[in-house]
């Protein structure tokens, strides 16, 4: 189970695909406001009703007011200074301006390490275990060897659901009993990662409430322990947010953000999500960028974040088919 995938040469095609599937997922959600932004789009005329559907339908995605209201005030800027002619003119512009917006963020996932460690966190049934299983696959494609770690004991249930999925990605899982110490799991997977030469170790950590201050020092006490086996660790800090959540996620990621320090968000669920919008207004409150984005519960459904296919899928630039 331990011998290294052999790296696989079809990754970008296939994440051309994964964007597609990405791009038609969103429609099963979102098909009232995708109708509308068509609709805005394809209109003849920059005329009052087109400014004031556009910023309606640009809330509705969840964009989030302030983005919506700043970015519909550049479009209006440049249709005053005759720089646009038409709604079609105003689509490009948008994206242009929202990909600004999203492109001065490092993205990359920071797995320098022996063993590097990702350390997943979020509320309950956010999508955590799910995306621990189609991260380790995708990383595992890319010629890396991951190591789970099953940090979330309090149920059994919970350990037995990332060694399935350990299963499926064809990665070793390190658990303990239900019902043990997490960061003694943290530990004991690190000192196996270090003596197997695999990296990174990303470990599953129990669902928790962002307002429950006790389980918040439980996450601190877990990234301690890491700490004491290397200062750098954990390299990574991911919160798996879900995406119906929608822009009320912001208020867990800022709590997460303050108990332990985040790195990156993991965006789950957006198949069928009627918020797919969500993102942008996510990153122009909190300083944390989105890394992963998750498409659906299979292997494959998970890729890292790419903010121009995002905007071309939002805002359907290109054909989905
Ligand atoms: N459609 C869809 N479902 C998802 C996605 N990610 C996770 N799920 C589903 O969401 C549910 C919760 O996922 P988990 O991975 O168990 O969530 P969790 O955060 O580990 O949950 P706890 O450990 O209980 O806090 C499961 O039914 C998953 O199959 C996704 O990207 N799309
Ligand atoms: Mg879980």
């Amino acid at each position: 189970m331990n011998a290294p995938p052999e790296p696989d040469d079809r990754a970008p095609t296939e994440r051309q695909g994964f964007w597609k599937r990405f791009s038609k997922s969103l429609d099963a959600g979102r098909q009232a406001y995708v109708a509308d932004l068509k609709e805005v789009f394809g209109r003849p005329a920059l005329d009052d009703a087109f400014w004031d559907d556009l910023e309606a339908t640009l809330i509705a995605a969840d964009v989030g007011v302030p983005t919506t209201e700043r970015v519909v005030a550049d479009l209006r800027r440049q249709a005053a200074g005759a720089h646009l002619r038409s709604p079609a003119d105003a689509l490009r512009f948008l994206k242009a301006d929202l990909a600004t917006q999203m492109g001065d963020r490092s993205r990359d996932l920071n797995l320098e390490g022996a063993p590097a460690v990702v350390l997943v966190v979020g509320v309950n049934g956010s999508g955590k275990t799910t995306t621990i299983g189609k991260l380790a696959h995708l990383l595992g494609r890319e010629g890396r060897r991951p190591l789970l770690a099953a940090a979330d004991t309090y149920r059994a249930a919970a350990i037995e659901q990332l060694r399935l999925w350990g299963q499926r990605a064809q990665v070793d899982v390190i658990a303990h009993q239900p019902g043990s110490d997490p960061g003694a799991v943290a530990f004991d997977a690190v000192q196996a990662a270090r003596a197997r030469g695999m990296s990174p170790v990303i470990i599953d950590t129990a669902g928790r409430l962002h307002t429950r201050t006790d389980l918040m020092e439980e996450l601190r006490k877990v990234r301690r322990v890491l700490q004491r086996l290397d200062p750098q660790s954990p390299q990574e800090v991911l919160a798996v947010l879900d995406a119906h959540v929608g822009q009320n996620s912001a208020q867990q990621v800022k709590v997460f953000q303050e108990a332990i320090g985040l790195t990156g968000l993991a965006v789950t669920k957006m198949d069928g999500s009627a918020r797919a919008g969500v993102v942008l207004s996510i990153e122009a409150e909190l300083s944390v960028p989105v890394k992963l984005v998750g498409i659906g519960e299979g292997l494959d459904d998970l890729n890292r974040f790419d903010p121009g296919q995002y905007l071309d899928a939002l805002l359907r630039m290109e054909d989905a088919t």
